[in-house]
């Protein structure tokens, strides 16, 4: 059993191939699948980028807990780190994530194992990506607006 949720964003508003066009969470019992739809994912680190998947796993706490962040160009590092209100802090030892990017179809998937994340009944996320303007500026694009939290999606 899965519970699945597909958040839609505005598209074109930034002007970087990493804009958001939609983001969907799978929560299974085993993981969260996150993968999100972007203009146009590039391999080459000239007009790369990056993604950072925000969770909040625990309600009583302000903000997330964890983030999974990633370079987008090929080859690129990718791990989960505890947060501590929006600021990135230590990475989690021996977590079992994976990134894979389709480069033909414009997508990111990521993988996190509930396990890694203190198997939460519920998750919502806050996604950002980052991308390189054509005159070399980055530009960032939120979900919907800056930390916005989607709805709580259960295990299923
Ligand atoms: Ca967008
Ligand atoms: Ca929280």
């Amino acid at each position: 059993m899965a519970d699945t949720a597909e958040f839609k964003d505005v598209r074109g508003e930034a002007r970087t191939g990493m804009d958001i066009h939609d983001v969907r969470l799978a929560h299974t019992d085993r993981a969260l699948i996150v993968k999100t739809a972007h203009d146009d994912v590039r391999p080459t680190l000239r007009s790369g980028g990056s993604i950072a998947v925000f969770v909040d796993v625990d309600p009583h706490r302000r903000g997330p807990e964890y983030a999974f962040v990633a370079g987008t160009t090929r080859g690129s590092d990718f791990g989960l780190v505890e947060t501590d209100g929006w600021r990135l802090g230590d990475a989690v030892r021996h977590a079992d994530t994976s990134l894979s990017i389709d480069y033909e179809n414009e997508r990111v998937r990521v993988r996190i194992a509930r396990s890694s994340i203190g198997d939460p009944d519920e998750v919502r996320l806050a996604v950002v990506a980052q991308g390189t303007r054509r005159n070399g500026e980055l530009e960032s694009d939120w979900l919907r607006t800056i930390r916005h939290m989607t709805r709580w999606v259960t295990s299923g």
